[in-house]
């Protein structure tokens, strides 16, 4: 029945869309005709913009899903042909099969963890009385679904450890229902709450409800993370435990301030909810509080907030406070961030004392305070976590937390906890969990648990830094990681990743995929840190933005160059690999500079920069892209939006052969803006007997921007993607 239903379904595209049995390398593709609607013409500030596929923008059109069937049809078959499908498969499988674990984290004198056996599709999270007593399985994701594509997205213990609160997304969107539990037993309470996104969890002290966020939702129209419609007026709730979601009071709203993003917390003294407002996504917030334990009547209604930072001139993240003074985390006139102090009782910011200055060679990315009066800052020199325990009184520096050249992914202990865990990774080392007793005097890091992958041999294998000028010479940082004694003959397989933008620095990380190039395909993994990430603060991030953009760009296509040039590797045998604002970064540098890259991935991009703020929650983007509704920053995106500057390359030069991946539940970044591209980039290079690399686009189904992939997709995924990149750089098999 359903082989049926598959080729009446392969038919009913073929009658729509002409496709060519499916080719083999050096062989002209034929892709699906789409159909150009030479109507639709934007005027922007006086230029016309043509928007031939604007009828792809609607992802439950007939006619869109039959291009998006018609292309899988296409990229399918190509990707499944690849000799060495079945050992790339494999071969992921065996690696992704070993023991993960999370730091614990003490609640209510209980320990919680998360641990994945291996293969299993979602990690389960699990309760013990102690940290040698037995554990047992407190909340198991993967008994939610048959397929693994119900997954845990924000959790959240009550002050005192007795409940529980977490969110489930459906096939990765970003769309969750909240539901609870009773602590330690992992009672199911029959609380659930809908329509909830980008949502803080910050539960009152005297444990009778949470806050949380819900954006409004018109009954008609879907909400499943498969719709486009734009995220407004963000709001605040509180939930009384047991009672039903609609007698939920509405507790803070700003209808006035469509984009505004509400974060709240509950201060550690429980007396106070912090809001936290953002308009977008720069590292700045408004910052509002409201003072719980003198609301007369409780929490009934909309509640009356104090202003204490009322611009978006910097960032103010909670750290603790001591009756009325507040320590934050700023980058107040301090793009590597500082600690300050703030008592509301004297609010204004000439009384603002700084407690730790900035370090000009180290960007702080993070302070939590831990055993009452101590905090841990945790720091990013070069690309690589260095972490410090800080007297929270004085600010003094009591001790360097010693770490290895890589990066703190977790870090559990609050306030009232005398030990902290640590979690750390690196490009050559699966976990390490440190427990530290921090009440100590001198407090020592000691191995809790090492996560070890099976019949892998990590010596063979090493680490580089180096730092390579950009395009204005600025010095760039990246990673290499490859084999001992490799040889510089420029022929070595390449991956190149990079992403660039809002803040956020690529860091040594743990990647099983990572080892399959490494050691099956015999390749060097490069990660460049460019432009717009955070590696040296708000100073790198603006220096990669608005009509900045360009940088990013430059400094990946230099990253490329210096590879080549100092014998890595050759454009035939270099891929390039980004997600998201990385997906953009790809695109761009394709349509810029086609002839300096073998293959190209472009994963959930943003590829139409005239357009991404009209849907979902891409109106936060434009603090980094800008918007085309303001006559100056069309100009920049016009010169590098990937959908605008598609042209048939010079000369003799081709397109990289080119992968794009999009997902039908992303909802961050909605999959018409790779739909669009590759129907543009098809359409502009059908006639050019030159490319004879293929185009393709992969559309995956119950799945989304990424998080929360099951394991079973994210082997499928990467099983896809290498088989695109072994047949198209052509590569071999390296046997052990
Ligand atoms: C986002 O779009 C993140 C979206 N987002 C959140 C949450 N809060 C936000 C507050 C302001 C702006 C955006 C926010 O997810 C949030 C809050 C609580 C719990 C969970 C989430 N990002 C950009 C992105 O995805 C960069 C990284 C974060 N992009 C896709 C940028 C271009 C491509």
């Amino acid at each position: 029945m359903r082989a049926i239903v598959k080729s009446l379904l392969l038919l009913s595209v073929v009658r729509h869309f002409q496709i060519a049995t499916p080719p083999t390398l050096n062989m002209k593709f034929i892709y699906p005709q789409a159909r150009r609607d030479e109507s639709v013409v934007d005027d922007y500030h006086g230029t016309k913009v043509a928007d031939p596929y604007r009828w792809l923008e609607d992802p439950d059109s007939e006619e869109t899903k039959e291009f998006v069937d018609s292309q899988n049809a296409v990229s399918g078959p190509f990707i499944e042909e690849c000799e060495y499908r079945q050992k790339i498969k494999d071969s992921l499988t065996e690696k992704w099969n070993f023991a993960k674990y999370s730091s614990p984290a003490e609640h209510g004198g209980h320990y919680y963890y998360y641990h994945n056996s291996g293969l299993q599709n979602q990690s389960v999270m699990y309760v013990q009385d102690s940290l040698d007593s037995e554990a047992r399985v407190f909340l198991d994701p993967n008994k939610l679904s048959e397929d693994g594509t119900l997954a845990i997205s924000g959790t959240a213990f009550s002050e005192d450890g007795s409940y529980f609160a977490y969110g489930l997304s459906q096939s990765g969107s970003d769309w969750i229902t909240i539901k609870f539990k009773e602590c330690p037993s992992g009672k199911d309470l029959p609380d659930t709450l809908e329509h909830v996104k980008f949502s803080s969890m910050a539960w009152t002290h005297d444990n009778k409800g949470m806050f949380y966020n819900r954006y409004p939702v018109d009954d008609k129209s879907k909400s499943d993370g498969t719709e486009t419609t734009s995220n407004y007026y963000h709001r605040l709730y509180y939930h009384v435990l047991g009672t039903n979601q609609s007698e939920d009071v509405l507790a803070v709203e700003f209808s006035n301030e469509p984009k505004w993003i509400i974060g709240a917390e509950v201060s550690d003294c429980g007396k106070y909810l912090l809001l936290s407002l953002n308009e977008g996504c720069d590292p700045v917030n408004r910052l509002f509080y409201v003072e719980l334990d003198k609301l007369s009547d409780g929490i009934k209604g909309i509640l009356p907030y104090t202003i204490l930072v009322d611009n978006f001139d910097a960032q103010y993240e909670y750290i603790t406070n001591e009756g009325t003074v507040f320590t934050f985390l700023t980058n107040l006139n301090s793009p590597k961030y500082k600690v300050i102090n703030i008592d509301f009782s004297k609010p204004e910011q000439e009384n603002w004392q700084t407690l730790i200055e900035e370090d000009e060679n180290a960007v702080l990315e993070w302070v939590s305070c831990v055993d009452k009066n101590k905090l841990i800052l945790c720091y990013l020199k070069d690309v690589k976590n260095k972490m410090y325990i800080h007297n929270l009184e004085t600010g003094k520096l009591l001790k360097e937390i010693p770490l290895d050249i890589g990066t703190v992914i977790g870090c559990s202990g609050k306030k009232k906890n005398k030990e902290i865990f640590i979690h750390f990774v690196s490009f050559l080392t699966a976990g390490i969990i440190y427990r530290v007793d921090v009440s100590v005097d001198d407090p020592t890091p000691e191995v809790y648990r090492m996560i070890n992958v099976n019949n892998f041999d990590f010596s063979q294998f090493e680490i580089k830094q180096t730092f390579y000028p950009s395009k204005d010479g600025t010095k760039i940082p990246m990673f290499l990681v490859h084999k001992r004694g490799l040889v510089l003959d420029g022929k070595n397989p390449t991956y190149l990743y990079g992403y660039g933008g809002f803040e956020i620095s690529i860091k040594p990380s743990f990647s099983v995929n990572r080892l399959v190039f490494l050691k099956d395909l015999g390749g060097l993994c490069a990660i460049a840190n460019i432009r717009g990430g955070g590696e040296y603060g708000e100073t790198w991030h603006k220096s990669g933005t608005l009509s900045k953009k360009q940088n990013v760009f430059d400094d990946f296509q230099a990253a490329a160059e210096y590879l080549i040039d100092q014998k890595y590797t050759t454009p035939k045998k270099l891929v390039i690999h980004g997600h998201s604002n990385g997906g953009l970064l790809i695109a761009a540098c394709i349509n810029q500079r086609p002839e300096l890259y073998g293959a190209a991935v472009a994963q959930v991009g943003v590829l139409d920069m005239l357009r991404f703020h009209k849907f979902t929650i891409g109106h936060a983007w434009t603090t980094d892209f800008g918007c085309s509704d303001i006559p100056e920053h069309l100009k920049f995106l016009m010169n590098y939006s990937p959908l605008h500057n598609i042209r048939v390359p010079k000369d003799d030069i081709q397109y990289p052969s080119t992968l794009l991946v999009t997902a039908d539940h992303d909802d961050r970044v909605v999959p018409l803006h790779s739909l669009k591209y590759i129907a543009e980039l098809q359409h502009t290079m059908k006639g050019e007997e030159k490319q004879t690399n293929p185009m393709m686009i992969k559309v995956d189904t119950k799945a989304g921007h990424g998080r929360g992939k099951p394991t079973s997709k994210m082997i499928q995924e990467y099983t896809d993607l290498y088989c695109f990149i072994a047949k198209t750089l052509e590569l071999s098999w390296h046997e052990s």
